[in-house]
């Protein structure tokens, strides 16, 4: 990433050229360093276009309803322009279910029921057994057997890591910063190292300093009790901290009091920070798949989404990602789509809200102002953590940012900010536009005391104040 840009936004489905505009218009002048997007590569068409078809592989080939190769490449462009990244969910453990012969985005066929992938090629000699995954305690059956009955490869056969390995290599090539690594977890960590080992370096022509390698981060669910630990795939790139997903979402639903948050990271048992690709919530715990249940936190809660989310990223713990959602309530349900099943793009309000159904949790004013939060503290620590034992806590960032929270009750009091003399506008009730505050403000005299007015019943239970905001 650009030095003075944080964060991933996973836009979830969104098209390609949707994408380029949103570097354009909306992320690089927030300070967002990248986004995660879709799976890239030809997936499976099934009935009415559930969002869970792109994770069922037919081939390499680069058209998915996001749009077609050049599509995409002009998108990785127009962002790498503007100093936003391009991070790829790639989908390398399986290909599709078991459901006979299937078309794909890209017109291509499959025979699922003969494990045969024409347009890789892949034959049934590429893929493992056609045993179930049952028994997560047990290692070998979670990484040789099917996940929910998908094509399951065999990465330890040379012609499918070439397959695999040529496919990200394209992507780097095509300007790419990284990918997800979707199921890492289902794959043996010694091969996925040969196959990682064996990617090219970053491509120098989209702005990438020579011998840069990929950012790589792994899905990994591990919540503990397990055949499986994340440990396995430290050496490898980041890991999904998803215990970070599940406790932010209990504690934010007031199932633990913000007091206890002190020692949030690895004292709360989280894998080293430096490690960690962490998230609120992702596009299957926000709707009941994968790992955390009923403690992750959605869009659908705002207030306290919003006053998570503010605490991760003002939090110094992992690197962080923020979701973009399309509403929904049907758990399957796909992207908005028209009377062809082509992805309707999103719309965008004057007050940079979306329409046409997608949520745009990251154009959010409190989660986009909080990108800007993030790039003022880079680089300092937790310091002057003021709670009151409870639901209420506060912090510094070093001298250059203040946050406070209430879960319960109103803050009224006479704080440290760590910041120099000066006026600051919250960027959680306003935004910051031409020196000018929309919203509530913070004088700090010359010994950094300002006083912090948070009331009970406000939209948001957070105030947040930073050295790039002084008016
Ligand atoms: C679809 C249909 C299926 C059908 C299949 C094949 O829904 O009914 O059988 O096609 O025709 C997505 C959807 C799937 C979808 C699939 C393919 O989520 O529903 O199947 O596309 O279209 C596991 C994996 C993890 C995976 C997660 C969903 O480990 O890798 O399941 N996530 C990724 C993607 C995801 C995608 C795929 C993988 C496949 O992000 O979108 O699937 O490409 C435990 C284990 C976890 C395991 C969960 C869920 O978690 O630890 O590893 O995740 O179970 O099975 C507590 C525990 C926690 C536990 C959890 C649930 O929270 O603490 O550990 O409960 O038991």
């Amino acid at each position: 990433m650009w030095g003075d840009r944080n964060t991933i936004v996973h836009l979830f489905e969104w098209k390609w050229n949707d994408i380029a505009d949103e570097c354009e218009r909306f992320l690089q002048y927030k300070g967002y360093g990248g986004v995660q997007v879709s799976p890239v590569n030809e997936n499976a068409v099934i009935g009415n276009r559930p969002w869970w078809e792109r994770y069922q592989p037919i081939s390499y080939i680069l058209t998915t309803r996001s749009g077609n190769e050049a599509q995409f490449s002009d998108m990785v462009r127009r962002c790498n322009n503007v100093g936003v990244r391009i991070y790829v969910d790639v989908v390398i453990n399986h290909m599709t279910g078991n459901m006979g012969t299937v078309w794909g985005t890209g017109g291509s066929v499959g025979y699922s029921d003969i494990k045969s992938y024409p347009a890789v090629p892949y034959d049934a000699s590429h893929f493992n057994p056609d045993c179930q995954i049952e028994d997560y305690t047990n290692a070998y059956e979670v990484r040789n057997c099917e996940l929910v009955g998908l094509r399951d490869l065999n990465q330890g056969l040379e012609h499918v890591r070439g397959k695999i390995v040529d496919f990200m290599n394209h992507l780097i090539n095509l300007g790419v910063a990284g990918f997800r690594v979707d199921a890492s977890k289902h794959m043996w960590p010694g091969d996925l190292e040969i196959m990682f080992n064996r990617l090219n370096n970053l491509n120098t022509n989209h702005g990438f300093a020579g011998g840069s390698r990929p950012f790589i981060f792994q899905e990994v669910i591990d919540l503990g009790g397990e055949g499986i630990s994340f440990r396995e795939y430290l050496h490898l790139g980041r890991i999904t901290e998803f215990r970070f997903s599940a406790q932010i979402g209990r504690v934010f639903r007031g199932g633990d009091q913000l007091a206890y948050l002190s020692n949030w990271g690895e004292g709360w048992g989280f894998m080293a920070s430096g490690s960690a690709l962490v998230f609120v919530d992702n596009h299957d715990n926000q709707r009941g798949h994968g790992a955390g249940g009923d403690d992750i936190l959605t869009y659908k809660q705002s207030k306290q989404y919003k006053m998570a989310t503010a605490f991760a990223l003002a939090h110094p713990y992992g690197s962080t990602r923020v979701m973009s959602s399309f509403a929904f309530t049907d758990t399957d349900i796909g992207p908005p789509q028209d009377g062809n099943q082509n992805i309707i793009s999103p719309g965008i309000n004057a007050d940079d809200t979306c329409t046409n159904g997608w949520v745009c949790e990251h154009r959010w004013r409190q989660i986009a102002n909080m990108i800007g939060f993030r790039n003022a503290v880079r680089g300092t620590d937790v310091n002057e953590w003021w709670s009151n034992g409870a639901q209420q806590i506060a912090f510094c960032r070093g001298g250059n940012g203040f946050i406070a929270f209430t879960n319960s009750g109103t803050i009224s009091q006479t704080m440290q900010t760590c910041l120099p003399s000066g006026t600051y506008c919250d960027v959680i009730s306003g935004s910051f536009i031409n020196g000018q505050c929309t919203g509530k403000t913070v004088t700090v005299g010359a010994n950094g005391m300002g006083h912090i007015q948070l009331a009970d019943n406000e939209e948001d239970g957070v105030l947040a104040i930073h050295i790039n905001a002084r008016i």
